[in-house]
């Protein structure tokens, strides 16, 4: 199967990262190939960096179009342009905070979240509320390291995340690490065994989880909210992203 990454953010390292992290886990007859839009931001570190990120993600599904994807990972952790993504694919999309959050109600009957930019964590906390995991996330921890950090780190960064992951593990009585960055991804074995606890990446989770939709012949549903969006007359930059793409 055909698996389309797309990282909202601009930053190309940080995509082939995630790229990499999703290849290590994908089973052996799935191509994972990253992308990340044509403008915007290099990091989303913000509402107004987010709005950006999701227009990114819906001008990629757009170009992705005519291109055969079986499914689609949303690799940033505000999931963003989700709904929107859906509506142009047939395909299931996935965002990784979904994914993860998911995942990690499976191993534990509570889990904390470590995500980067603590300004961030509203854009994770209406996730929760949004996918309905009121009850199994117990908190959501920002470290304030900045998201480009994460590409290249040393071990002063990787430490950093190891002790917010502890004290939210203690302060939350969780049991299961989410890690809220897609740029966090290729820490993640490192710090489920530095922890002793399940630690989550959400590239990890998605891949595995659109594996098994697929595998289980779903797609997304077409007769309501998702159906393709309606044509009409669009002016200014983003005029090409109204219709698909001539074939
Ligand atoms: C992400 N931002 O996964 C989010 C992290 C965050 O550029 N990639 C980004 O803090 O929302």
């Amino acid at each position: 199967m055909k698996l389309l990454l797309v990282n909202p953010n601009t930053s190309t390292a940080m995509t082939e990262g995630m790229a990499q992290s999703a290849r290590a886990v994908a089973a052996p007859g799935t191509q994972v190939i990253g992308r990340q839009p044509s403008f915007g931001p290099v990091s989303i570190e913000s509402h107004f960096d987010e709005v950006f990120g999701a227009a990114g993600v819906a001008e990629q599904l757009r170009l992705a179009q005519g291109e055969a994807f079986d499914a689609v990972l949303i690799a940033c952790f505000g999931d963003p342009g989700l709904d929107a993504a859906r509506e142009v694919l047939a395909g299931p999309v996935i965002g990784i905070a979904e994914a993860a959050f998911h995942a990690a109600s499976f191993v534990a009957t509570g889990f904390s979240v470590v995500t980067t930019m603590t300004r961030t964590c509203v854009i994770a906390e209406r996730l929760v509320q949004r996918y309905g995991f009121e009850r199994t996330c117990r908190g959501i921890h920002g470290t304030d390291i900045p998201v480009l950090a994460l590409e290249h780190c040393g071990e002063d960064v990787v430490a950093q995340i190891e002790a917010a992951a502890r004290q939210a593990l203690k302060a939350d009585r969780s049991g299961a690490i989410v890690l809220g960055c897609g740029g966090m991804a290729a820490l993640c074995r490192t710090l489920q065994q530095r922890l002793g606890v399940p630690v989550v990446d959400g590239v990890s989770a998605a891949v595995k989880l659109a594996e098994a939709l697929v595998g289980l012949g779903l797609h997304t549903d077409k007769s309501g909210d998702y159906a393709p969006p309606l044509p009409k007359r669009w002016v200014g930059w983003a005029a090409p992203l109204g219709q698909a793409p001539s074939p």
